[in-house]
């Protein structure tokens, strides 16, 4: 879309302007990942999950056919199933038809794709009592009472742990097992280290969808924010820090820029970049070692072939 194309009003989120505004500020600049996900954002990051270099997702989703059978076994029927952060993925579906589930929670800051993938789901399963939960995860979150009494499986796939800080991470892994209560159970899918031959171009591949995913956070910003930054003299880069075992994602300044967001003035200086996303890839003891030090116990755990990509279930 060109950056002159008008674009629909939208009501701007005041976590959204906050974030943004605090994070242009700050030094290095950075904005939270999780803002990338509105409609063209998500549409984008649609078509990167069907990427040739992007493997993590036909990796899961493979691992996850194959798990399946044991999961059920290993967490037997009668779960409300809670799934954290459930844009619309298509793994749900392969979990919810494996295991017999007594309810389905999907929760989501974003209510309008709650709202449309839970609909969605509803006519796959007729049956099965759905209770879309609108709320941000990264805090406690109180289940609705139809599910209490039920024992949960939580269900957070696609390595999105991987966003978080380690420190962060485990911080939300906690406050998971506080949501989930007593006997809960995680299916967690958890991105490998691997060659950075492999890595980097995942997060820029060829056809430049992960590029365009990476600037539409600056077009949701001029769009919601009225902003006026110049799109064009961003590029993307996706660089592999070895140190802090992470992708990550940043938008580089061509020139020295001076834009406006929300009436503030910012200026960048060329080369200088705003951090907009980290990947965290972790080694399989750390990916264990980090699910105890989130209050987990694994005691199932799946991989391909490669070892590029793990799912693992782990107890309270
Ligand atoms: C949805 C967070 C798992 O980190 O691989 C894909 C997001 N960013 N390409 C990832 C993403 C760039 C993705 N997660």
């Amino acid at each position: 879309m060109s950056e002159h194309q008008a674009a629909a009003p939208a009501a701007a989120d005041p976590r959204f302007r906050a974030d943004v505004l605090a994070g242009l500020a700050m030094r290095p600049r950075a904005i939270p990942a999780r803002w990338f996900y509105d409609r063209r954002g998500s549409e984008l990051f649609e078509e990167i999950t069907r990427l040739p270099e992007y493997y993590p997702t036909r990796t899961e989703t493979a691992l996850l056919h194959r798990a399946v059978p044991e999961v059920a076994r290993l967490c037997g029927p009668g779960r409300a199933v809670v799934e954290f952060g459930s844009g619309s993925s298509a793994k749900t579906p392969i979990l919810l038809g494996g295991i017999a589930p007594a309810a389905y929670v999907p929760i989501d800051i974003s209510g309008d794709f709650l709202r449309d993938s839970a609909a969605e789901l509803q006519q796959a399963f007729p049956t099965l009592p759905v209770l879309p939960l609108e709320a941000d995860f990264l805090r406690p979150v109180t289940l609705p009472g139809a599910v209490d009494g039920q024992p949960k499986l939580g269900f957070f796939p696609g390595s999105t742990i991987g966003n978080m800080e380690p420190l962060a991470a485990v911080d939300l892994l906690r406050a998971m097992r506080g949501s989930l209560g007593e006997g809960a159970q995680l299916l967690i899918g958890i991105d490998r280290v691997k060659p950075e031959t492999v890595l980097v171009p995942a997060y820029d591949d060829a056809q430049g969808v992960t590029a365009a995913f990476n600037c539409n956070l600056l077009e949701r910003i001029n769009r919601e924010l009225e902003g006026t930054i110049p799109v064009a003299h961003f590029v993307h880069r996706a660089v592999w820090n070895d140190a802090a075992s992470r992708i990550e994602m940043h938008l580089e300044a061509r020139r020295d820029l001076r834009f406006t967001v929300a009436g503030q003035s910012f200026e960048i200086g060329a080369g200088e970049t705003i951090h907009t996303e980290n990947s965290h890839k972790y080694g399989e003891r750390g990916a264990r070692v980090l699910l105890r030090a989130g209050g987990w116990t694994p005691i199932g755990e799946w991989s391909d072939d490669q070892g590029w990509f793990a799912l693992i279930l782990a107890e309270a």
